[in-house]
Order: C-alpha cells, then sequence, then structure tokens
C-alpha cells in the first residue's frame, strides 16, 4: 500500500534546479575527504512530528491531512509504519526516530501498551529488513498521559516514578530490538512549576537514580546504544531540571553518570536557553560530551519550542563548524525534530520541508568545511590566544606559577598591548564562504 503516489523518489538535481521535489544542494553521494555527505549528515526523520503530529496548537484543532487518516487504533500505527518506511525510502534517509507512543497506541494498562508495542515493533523491524534506514535514537513518552501531570523520574507519587521506570525498561528493550543506535532522555515534565510545593533535592536524586538503573538494565540486557540526555530550559514547566549542557553536565558528574551519557542538542531548546545553538554544542563539544542533534530552528519573535524546519544557513554553517570540529557525531545524527507550519498541512509539505533542511545543513557542512581548511576562522583565533604559547602565558598554561610570580611579572609590565578581536572581519568572511562556495 503506498501513501504518498504523487510523489517520487527526491534525487539531486544540483543549484539549479527548480523542482521543489528535488535537492539543490544535498548531494548523499557527493564526498569531502573520502567521506560521503550522507556519512557526514546522517539525517534522521522525527516519527512523531512527520507521522503521527496532527498540528493543532493551543488556539485549534489539527489542519494535517494525512493519507493514514481514515485509520484508528492499532490500524491506524500499522499504516503509519508503512507510511513512514514509503517516505524513508522517497526522502532516502538513513535514520529514523521515535517516542513509544508515537508508533504504537497506549493500551488501558501497561501490560496492554506494552502488548500494542510489541505489535508495531514486530512489524517495523520486518520493514527495517528491506529498509536502509536505521533507527538512530528511540525514547518513551512519559510526559503526555495525565499520569505523569506531576513529572515522571521526578514525580511527587512513587507510583509514578514505578510506572515511568516500566516504561523506560521497555524502551530499552525495544532499543535493542531494533538495533538503535542512542537512546535519548528528554526530560518531559521533569522539573517544576514552583518551589512552594517541591522537594528538589529528592526529585533530581530520583532522577539520578532512574538514570543509574537505566544504565544498569542496559547492561544487563546487552543494549550497547550511547545514552543522551536532550537539555531544554522550560516549557512544558517553567523550570526543567535538564537546563542546558552545562547544568545537564554538572548533573551528570554529581550523579556519577558523566561517562555514560552524551548530549543530544536541540537548536531551539538552546535559544530557548538564551545561548545560541552552536554555543550548546560547543560547550558540549570542548568536554567530549557531543553525541547528537535535534535539527530544528526557533522562531526569532517567538518564545516557545516552534520546531520549525532549519533553513537558516549561518546556523547550519556554524553547527556544522562545531560538529566538524568534533570529528563528527559518531553514532549521533541530525534528527529533524521539526514540524511544519500549521499551514503547511499538505502531505507533500513534509518532503518539501525534509528537503529544505537537508539542503540546508548540505549547505553548512560544505561552507564550514571550507572555512575550517582554510583557517579562515581558526587562524584568527590561534593568532588571539598566541600569548599562551611562550613566555609567561606558556607558564600559566603549564601550571607553573602562583599569583606571588604573576605579581612580580605584572609591576614590571608597561603598557598592556591589545589586539583588536576582529568580529566584522569573521562575519563578512563567513558570508563570503556562505556566497562563494557553491558559485559555479
Ligand atoms: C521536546 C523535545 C522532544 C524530544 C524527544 O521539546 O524536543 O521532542 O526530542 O522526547
Ligand atoms: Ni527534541
Ligand atoms: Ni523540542
Amino acid at each position: 500500500m503506498n501513501y504518498f503516489n504523487d510523489i517520487s523518489k527526491i534525487q539531486y538535481e544540483g543549484p539549479k534546479s527548480t523542482n521543489p521535489f528535488a535537492f539543490k544542494f544535498y548531494n548523499p553521494e557527493d564526498t569531502i575527504d573520502g567521506k560521503t555527505f550522507e556519512e557526514y549528515l546522517r539525517f534522521g526523520v522525527a516519527y512523531w512530528h512527520t507521522f503521527t503530529e496532527d498540528l493543532s496548537d493551543p488556539f485549534g484543532a489539527g489542519t494535517a491531512l494525512r493519507p493514514w487518516d481514515r485509520y484508528t487504533g492499532l490500524d491506524l500505527a500499522k499504516a503509519r509504519v508503512e507510511a513512514a518506511f514509503e517516505f524513508f525510502e522517497k526522502l532516502g534517509v538513513p535514520y529514523f526516530c521515535f517516542h513509544d507512543v508515537d508508533i504504537a497506541p497506549e493500551g488501558d494498562s501497561l501490560a496492554e501498551s506494552n502488548k500494542n508495542l510489541d505489535i508495531i515493533v514486530s512489524m517495523v523491524k520486518d520493514y527495517m529488513k528491506d529498509s536502509k534506514t536505521k533507527l538512530l535514537w528511540n525514547t518513551v513518552n512519559n510526559f503526555s498521559h495525565p499520569r505523569f501531570v506531576h513529572g515522571a523520574g521526578s514525580a511527587s507519587n512513587a507510583d509514578v516514578f514505578a510506572y515511568a521506570a516500566a516504561k523506560v525498561k521497555k524502551g530499552l528493550e525495544v532499543g535493542k530490538e531494533l538495533g538503535s543506535e542512542n537512546y535519548v532522555f528528554w526530560g518531559g515534565r521533569e522539573g517544576y512549576e514552583t518551589l512552594l510545593n517541591t522537594n528538589m533535592k529528592l526529585e533530581l536524586d530520583n532522577l539520578g537514580r532512574l538514570f543509574q538503573m537505566s544504565v544498569d538494565y542496559a547492561n544487563e540486557i546487552g543494549f550497547d546504544a550511547q545514552f543522551l540526555i536532550e537539555p531544554k530550559p522550560k516549557e512544558p514547566t517553567s523550570h526543567q531540571y535538564d537546563f542546558d549542557v552545562a547544568s545537564g553536565y554538572a548533573f551528570l558528574q554529581h550523579y556519577g553518570l558523566a561517562d555514560k551519557f552524551k548530549f543530544n542538542i536541540e537548536a531551539n531548546h538552546a535559544t530557548l536557553a538564551g545561548h545560541t545553538f552552536e554555543h550548546e554544542l560547543h560547550y558540549a563539544r570542548i568536554h567530549n560530551m557531543l553525541g547528537s542533534v535535534d535539527a530544528n530552528q526557533g522562531h526569532p519573535l517567538l518564545g516557545w519550542d516552534t520546531d520549525e524546519f532549519p533553513t537558516d544557513l549561518y546556523m547550519t554553517t556554524l553547527a556544522m563548524y562545531e560538529i566538524l570540529k568534533n570529528g563528527g557525531l559518531g553514532s549521533g545524527g541530525l534528527n529533524f525534530d521539526a514540524k511544519v507550519r500549521r499551514g503547511s498541512f499538505a502531505p507533500e509539505d513534509l518532503f518539501k520541508a525534509h528537503i529544505s533542511g537537508m539542503d540546508s545543513f548540505a549547505v553548512g557542512l560544505k561552507v564550514a568545511k571550507r572555512l575550517l581548511d582554510d583557517k579562515a576562522i581558526e587562524g584568527i583565533i590561534e593568532e588571539r590566544y598566541s600569548s599562551y604559547s611562550d613566555g609567561i602565558g606558556k607558564q600559566i598554561v603549564d601550571g607553573e606559577i602562583g599569583l606571588k610570580e604573576l605579581e612580580k611579572y605584572a609591576l614590571q609590565l608597561g603598557d598592556i598591548k591589545q589586539s583588536s578581536g576582529k568580529l566584522e572581519q569573521i562575519k563578512s568572511t563567513i558570508n563570503q564562504y556562505l556566497l562563494t562556495t557553491f558559485a559555479e
């Protein structure tokens, strides 16, 4: 059964193509230094936004028109799997990602939900046999159902903690069954509305306990996926515990989990935290904690998680710059945790949206690679910090001197010579690279 009959396999047609169903910049087979674009970018489709999402918002019902709309229950779940693999094949993506409830309906009990999941997971497994598309990561939705009103791992009610833990256990089993390369924990409702009714210490300790139990159980069943935490500062709770990479890293270190986890960094979550996307990637990278990316973008005028498809080339360039400096994403990838706008309700918009995101990151990759190869930015940074490579700077870095020696040195200093930070030069260089890299 086909769902996207009017759409054939998306091909690369190059920058001059006017075909909305063709890649202009992403040619999966293009190579840089012997590695294909497909291998560099490791794109993933987010099941929830593409196959489950109905495009409702707090002010109105869903608008999405989907070829699988006529089904309900398990039939709907099955139709979505068929549609998903047709979509992956036509788009040519190597990965997908899902929450448990995206792929299978929740039952009236945990046992029934698990049964539904088993049915769909075995169907997904069959489809994966004939598909090149693999599972980048899976997770469980421990936030939508009313039972998680006060959180899951950080719930005020121990029965809810137990239920959440049981769902994570099943999620790890599903991940192993489908060969998932990573397993994600996004905080969902792990946070609080007000400290006036919150035992923060107990909630944080319990979250640490849930993560430790998950690591232990994954070891027990031989599921060797990379564990990832996805920080987000707010929404749905007003304060989320995994606020940003820096606070998530401190949490992991405190609970002795830092060598078991890395971060899944979402662009829109970074900006909600008051950071740039590249700040979060950079912070994770320099601590060897950059695991994977939820590739989307926020709306510059809106203060919530709009999850738009990434089209900002400046952002994709700076993101790919960090990813290349990281030596790639290892087992991670670029998962489009992004949704079409409510007005873009036609099925074909799903293709166009992914094409725009994939093209944007392909541009970012190529421009960032050139910037790095030419040391266009790195050269300026190296020069800026050159005083630390010898003399007093080297002694500071090598830990050879203390305040007394530094005072002695400072007392004999005359005027200190400063040099320009060259920001305008750097920005204009980036623009130049953006505009010339694809000019044939
Ligand atoms: C929500 C998150 C979520 C995670 C997976 O804001 O981005 O979609 O990626 O639970
Ligand atoms: Ni996300
Ligand atoms: Ni998000």
